[in-house]
C-alpha cells in the first residue's frame, strides 16, 4: 500500500484527511463528468480544510492519495476492475487496476489510519433482495471497519427499509445532518426517519470518538441531504428507477454490474438531471465531510 507523501504528512501529524472511493470514478459516472467531479470534490476538502486521499489501485499497487493525472486515467481507462473485499486479492496478485468501492475503500482508509470518508450513496439491499440475495458489501464492511461514512442516504434504487433493518443489526447508527428523515441520494428526503438527527461537525465528531472510546468497532453513517436546488422529485425518480429494475431483469444483468446499469439508466432517462444531482450531492458531502474531519482532528488533540 502506497500512501502519498502530503498525506503521510498529515496522518502523522494528526491533521484532518478525508478518504474518497474511485468506483464512482470508474463506475459510477461518464467521462469527463466523473474527473471533473473527483477534482471538484478534492478541491471542496481541501477549501474546507482537510486532505483529499482518493483510493484506487494501479497495476496491483494500493494507492492512499491519487495524482490529478490519476484520476483522469481511472476517469478514462477501460477494463478498470470494480473492487469490493471479495476482488482486492485479485486485483492485487494479478497486478490490475482497480476502482475501490465503499466497502475497499473503507478497508483501505482505515488501514491507513484516516477516520472520515466521503461518497455519494452507499450501496444496501437490492429490491428483490428476498430472492437473489443481493446485499451490497458496502453494508458488511460498515459493520466492521471503523470509520465516518457521509453519504446522501442510501442510493434510491435500494430497498431503503431493508437496508436500514441490516445497518440496525449491524449495530451501525445511521445519523440525519439536520434532518429527521433519511435523505434518499436523489431526493432530500424519504419517509423513513434516521436514528438521530446531529446539527454541527462537532456534534459528530464527539459521536465518532464516543463509539470508539467505548471500544465499538464499525462506522457511523452520516446522511446529509442533497442541496434543495438539485433534489429531485421522489414519485418522479421512483417511476425511473421501477422500469429501470425492469429492464436490467429482462437483460439478467446482476451482480456488480447492476448498481452501474441502474445509475446509468437513470441518468439516461432523466436527461441528465440525476448525473446533475449526483455531482451536486458528493460535493455536498464532501463539505462536511472535511468540517467533520477537521472537528474531530481538533477533539484529538
Ligand atoms: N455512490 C455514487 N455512485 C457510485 C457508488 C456510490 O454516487 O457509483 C458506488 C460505490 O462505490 C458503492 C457501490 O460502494 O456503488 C455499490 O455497488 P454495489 O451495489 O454493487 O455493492
Ligand atoms: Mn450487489
Amino acid at each position: 500500500m502506497k500512501i502519498n507523501q502530503e498525506v503521510a504528512k498529515a496522518l502523522m501529524e494528526g491533521k484532518p484527511v478525508v478518504a474518497l472511493e474511485s468506483t464512482i470514478i470508474s463506475h459510477g459516472m461518464p467521462y469527463p463528468k466523473n474527473v471533473e467531479t473527483a477534482n471538484l470534490v478534492e478541491e471542496t476538502i481541501r477549501k474546507n480544510g482537510a486532505i483529499p486521499a482518493t483510493i484506487g489501485i494501479i497495476d496491483g499497487e494500493i494507492i492512499v492519495g491519487l495524482s490529478h493525472s490519476e484520476i483522469e486515467e481511472f476517469g478514462k481507462r477501460k477494463g478498470v476492475v470494480k473492487v469490493s473485499r471479495r476482488d482486492l486479492p485479485l486485483v492485487v496478485s494479478k497486478k490490475l487496476w482497480g476502482a475501490t468501492t465503499v466497502a475497499a475503500s473503507i478497508i483501505i482508509a482505515s488501514k491507513a489510519g484516516i477516520k472520515t470518508f466521503v461518497t455519494g450513496g452507499i450501496g444496501g439491499v437490492h429490491r428483490g433482495a428476498t430472492e437473489t440475495m443481493d446485499i451490497s458489501a458496502d453494508l458488511q464492511e460498515l459493520a466492521h471497519t471503523s470509520i465516518l461514512v457521509v453519504c446522501a442516504g442510501p442510493k434510491a434504487i435500494l430497498d431503503i427499509p431493508l437496508t436500514l433493518e441490516y445497518l440496525e443489526t449491524m449495530g451501525v447508527p445511521v445519523l440525519g445532518y439536520q434532518v429527521n428523515k433519511l435523505p434518499c441520494f436523489y431526493s432530500r428526503s424519504s419517509k423513513y426517519a434516521v436514528d438521530y438527527e446531529v446539527d454541527t461537525p462537532k456534534e459528530v465528531a464527539a459521536v465518532m470518538q464516543a463509539k470508539w472510546d467505548l471500544g465499538l468497532t464499525g462506522s457511523i453513517l452520516l446522511a446529509n441531504p442533497i442541496p434543495e436546488k438539485y433534489s429531485m422529485d421522489n414519485a418522479e425518480i421512483e417511476k425511473v428507477i421501477q422500469a429501470g429494475i425492469l429492464e436490467m431483469n429482462s437483460k439478467k444483468i446482476k451482480g456488480k454490474e447492476a448498481t452501474p446499469f441502474l445509475l446509468s439508466y437513470v441518468k439516461e432517462k432523466t436527461h441528465g438531471e440525476s448525473l446533475e444531482a449526483n455531482i451536486a450531492l458528493v460535493v455536498n458531502n464532501a463539505i462536511v465531510g472535511a468540517k467533520i474531519a477537521v472537528a474531530y482532528s481538533q477533539l484529538k488533540k
